[in-house]
């Protein structure tokens, strides 16, 4: 793209998130809406496009259509671990076929390895913290002066890449999202055996630093909380009765968390609740459960990981197995649901798939989320495991592929176990489901 193109565009904007498989979710997106609201306060004529609402054939047909009615000059894609291949794939058939189509590659991925994206089909990767900079370049009508003054992009100036520094972290977002996705999708919008949910964000980052996440990393791996009035005002507004606090740790100020439930139960706001949160914290302040459940907490995600003390330490997770086994019976006793999150680590062996299943057993967890060890690029474990990857291509990156070879099997029977244990758990979360029973989390058996 020659440099005349991206100087001063009266913007028409297309978002675009791309699709990839996923049994166990599909909801908003969330990150775009607040692209969507930017864009709304600007008043830039701006579309998302969320390929998860259509079906998986004619995607770039579909995209090239909806990019010519719209008459859409700026496309902005949202890129994740397993996405990359396919945005930058789509990024060129895209130049090819709308040359003065300006094309911006921003989210998750793009946030720490936005090196990935400096390819000669993409105009601007964006990895700043918050969307400041976003905000300036758009209002400049993508200037390039503009956009030589801002933090945490990267774009072409005389066909070079120009690399700016990342900005200082965020404790905020600076609009309001743009719900519309979510009520159009609603009808699609759906979390395995759990229901629809909107999704609010918090917080940014966390204060821990397992060595596995990619979370920790981000927001410049500082943890900022936002305003409580502020989210309390979002919750009010969005016209749905489940919510999902993406924060990647929800209760960690003990404070906070009492704060914000005496709001809601103040407030008046009647919703159900899910949210992360370490099993330290709920093993330690079992008093504050009673307070959640009435203000609305039914789902607590634990990242449990691992059933070994030696796996939890070399994962960097600083807790136990007697401090996981001590969370999920302070959240059953106060009548949440527990979602186990576990890691399965290359290492497994017979005997550790079947103590997993043991260990779920013994301590009456429902529901539960297997994802298998995946050194993401950007984390620590990347950097210990890089040179032990195999076959490391994108689309393999959600948490269900070998990208280690397994130690103490063949891939095969690795993948057959890993299969195997979902067999065991997931017909009883669908009985119980079915029966009304899934919440009853005094209850052991199958119905
Ligand atoms: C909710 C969630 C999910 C949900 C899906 C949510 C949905 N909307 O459909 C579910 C559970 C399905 C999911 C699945 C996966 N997820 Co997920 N998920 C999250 C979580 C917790 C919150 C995402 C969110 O809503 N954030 C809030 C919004 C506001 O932030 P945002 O999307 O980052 O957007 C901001 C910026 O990035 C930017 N931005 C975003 N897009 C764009 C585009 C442009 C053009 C620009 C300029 C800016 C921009 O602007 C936004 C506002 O500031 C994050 C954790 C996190 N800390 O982000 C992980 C996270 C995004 N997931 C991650 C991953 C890897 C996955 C998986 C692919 C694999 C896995 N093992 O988890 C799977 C897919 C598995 C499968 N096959 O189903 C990683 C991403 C790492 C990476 N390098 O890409 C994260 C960071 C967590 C992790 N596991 O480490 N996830
Ligand atoms: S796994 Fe959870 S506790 Fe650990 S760093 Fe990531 S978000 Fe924090």
């Amino acid at each position: 793209m020659s440099q005349s193109d991206i100087g001063k565009k009266e913007l028409k904007v297309l978002l675009i998130r791309p699709k990839y498989s996923s049994l166990v979710a599909h909801l908003e997106p969330l990150g775009l809406e607040y692209l969507a609201g930017l864009a709304r306060d600007l008043e830039i004529p701006c579309e998302i496009h969320d390929e998860f609402d259509r079906p998986w054939t004619f995607r770039f047909s579909r995209m090239c259509r909806i990019i010519k009615k719209g008459g859409y000059n700026f496309v902005g894609l949202n890129a994740n671990a397993n996405t990359v291949d396919y945005i930058t794939q789509r990024a060129k058939q895209l130049k090819q076929k709308f040359p003065g189509i300006t094309i911006m590659v921003g989210g998750p991925e793009a946030e720490m390895n936005y090196r990935e994206f400096l390819t000669d089909d993409i105009d601007i990767v964006y990895y700043d913290n918050g969307l400041r900079s976003l905000k300036a370049i758009w209002s400049a009508g993508l200037d390039i002066d503009v956009m030589d003054e801002q933090t945490g992009i990267a774009f072409k100036k005389n066909g070079e890449w120009i690399v700016k520094e990342k900005g200082d972290p965020v404790c905020g977002f600076i609009n309001k999202p743009d719900r519309t996705a979510f009520y159009r999708g609603l009808k699609k919008n759906y979390i395995f055996m759990k229901g629809k949910y909107a999704l609010s964000k918090a917080s940014f980052s966390c204060p821990f630093n397992c060595s596995f996440c990619y979370c920790t990393k981000m927001n410049s791996g500082v943890y900022t909380e936002r305003d409580m009035n502020e989210v309390l005002d979002e919750l009010e507004e969005i016209k749905h009765d489940k919510v999902w606090f993406v924060d990647d740790t929800f209760f960690f100020h003990k404070e906070r968390v009492i704060e914000f439930c005496n709001e809601v139960i103040k407030r008046g706001i009647k919703k159900e609740f899910m949210a992360y949160a370490r099993a330290d914290f709920i093993a330690e302040n079992p008093d504050v459960l009673p307070l959640a459940y009435e203000a609305g907490f039914r789902d607590i995600l634990v990242g449990l990981e691992a059933i070994t003390d030696e796996l939890l330490d070399e994962y960097n997770k600083q807790t136990s197995k007697e401090i996981n086994e001590k969370a999920i019976k302070n959240l059953l006793d106060n009548n949440i649901v527990c979602d186990g999150l576990f890691v399965i680590s290359y290492t497994a062996t017979r005997k550790d798939f079947k103590n997993l299943m043991k260990f779920i057993k013994d301590n009456n967890l429902l529901w539960v989320v297997f994802g298998i060890f995946t050194p993401y690029k950007g984390t620590d474990s990347y950097d210990e495991y890089k040179d032990m990857v195999v076959n490391f291509k994108s689309w393999r990156l959600d948490g269900t592929h070998i990208t280690i070879k397994p130690t103490n099997m063949s891939s095969f029977e690795y993948m057959f176990r890993y299969y195997w244990i979902h067999v065991l758990t997931y017909p009883k979360i669908m009985v119980r489901t079915l029966f009304g029973t899934g919440y009853d989390t005094k209850r052991t058996g199958w119905f």
